[in-house]
């Protein structure tokens, strides 16, 4: 689903408007703004072409400051700024960028925040103006963008603070006429929320909360796209227990270089609380022109503990022969000391491979 939507070919899913105004950052935002969501502080729209104002927006927001396409997303198109002395050259670099990868040069400035987590909020509407947000999930274990292991709840965020943006997230998709499902991304740093993106699209980690809410995610951006209404009311979404998501990657555990071709034998895990999105089989070619994803472990537990220790058995019980795979590097994890405690943020897997021993 994602990589038709991203193909640009519209199957199942928002209407084309919606789509429209969220894949243009700066619009994104400010919708945001408008709907009472809170974002990261910045220059409020497109970045203007002259310097003096430039750095006055830059001084106005306090260094470091991050300078970001509005056509980009997905950690395209940004670069941090620590000086002024710097700035004026950024701003013009990541503008002839944005406008030869995006056919847009539009950019924008926020300040940078160091040590975040990725925080996302789950929503589905219909089209007669009913909006639900279906809890978080917290995607900080990262690696050059590629999200690599989910979960939800996010260790550690009170509920109460997740209900109150989860509810400025529904109260904005009413304002705006959205339907189907979607992910607005937030930062999450110092006990605050700040909203970066919004996803119109289901996205590969939607098992996470179709497991703590019980909500079939895909069944139910079928119907609102069909033209239905929403099958449930925010009074009856709870989140209940823990669910854990490990992507399975066809690459070297340690270079993380692609490992396409013959998987001689395939054994996918089971049991209670166990399942496994995958199109694999014994005799399965991976073709080496895609993104490296064969499948997605998830595991769902009454508590975090429960979900990690069934997490480590299912990642145990899986075999893949003839190509190699993330497995070692999950279950290296799984038994990770900062891993098991929670909260850790979007630098956290990044350190832990540097510092890695073989
Ligand atoms: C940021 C940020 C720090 N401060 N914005 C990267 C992907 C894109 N969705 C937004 N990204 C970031 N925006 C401000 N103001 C740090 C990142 C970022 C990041 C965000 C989420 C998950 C992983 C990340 C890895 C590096 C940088």
């Amino acid at each position: 689903a994602e990589r038709v939507e991203k193909s640009g070919f519209q199957f199942i899913g928002p209407t084309p408007e919606s789509i429209r105004i969220m894949g243009d950052k700066v619009s994104a935002k400010q919708a945001m703004i408008k709907a009472g969501v809170p974002c990261v502080p910045g220059s409020e729209g497109e970045l203007p072409d002259d310097p003096v104002q430039v750095r006055r927006i830059a001084k106005s927001v306090g260094y470091p400051v991050i300078i970001k396409a509005a056509g980009g997303g997905g950690g395209r198109g940004m670069r941090v700024v620590h000086t002024e002395a710097a700035l004026i050259h950024a701003v013009q670099t990541t503008k002839a960028e944005a406008g030869a990868a995006f056919g847009n040069p539009a950019v924008y400035m926020e300040k940078f925040l160091q040590n975040p987590r990725h925080i996302e909020i789950q929503v589905m509407a219909d089209q007669f103006k009913n909006a639900v947000y279906l809890g978080e999930r917290d995607c900080s274990m990262q690696r050059r963008h590629q999200k690599i292991i989910e979960e939800g709840p996010a260790p550690g965020i009170p509920r109460k603070l997740i209900d109150k943006i989860g509810e400025r997230c529904a109260a904005a998709c009413k304002r705006m006429g959205y339907r189907g499902a979607g992910t607005f991304e937030f930062l999450y740093e110092n006990g605050e929320f700040y909203f970066i993106e919004m996803n119109t699209r289901v996205q590969v980690e939607h098992p996470v909360t179709e497991l703590i809410t019980g909500v079939d995610i895909v069944k139910t951006q079928i119907m609102v796209a069909a033209g239905e209404k929403l099958p449930f009311t925010q009074r009856q979404i709870t989140v209940k227990g823990h669910a854990i998501e490990c992507r399975i990657n066809a690459e070297d555990p340690f270079n993380f270089v692609p490992s396409p071709g013959r998987i001689t034998m395939w054994h996918a895990p089971g049991g209670p609380g166990v399942r496994v999105d995958s199109h694999v089989y014994t005799n399965y070619f991976v073709p080496p022109n895609y993104d490296s994803m064969v499948g997605k472990i998830i595991v769902y537990g009454d508590t975090r503990d429960q979900a990690i220790a069934r997490m480590r058995t299912a990642l145990s019980e899986t075999l893949v022969e003839g190509i190699s795979t993330n497995i070692p590097l999950h279950r290296e994890l799984m038994v990770d000391a900062k891993f098991m405690s929670g909260g850790t943020n979007i630098h956290y897997l990044e350190e832990w491979i540097a510092a890695r021993k073989r």
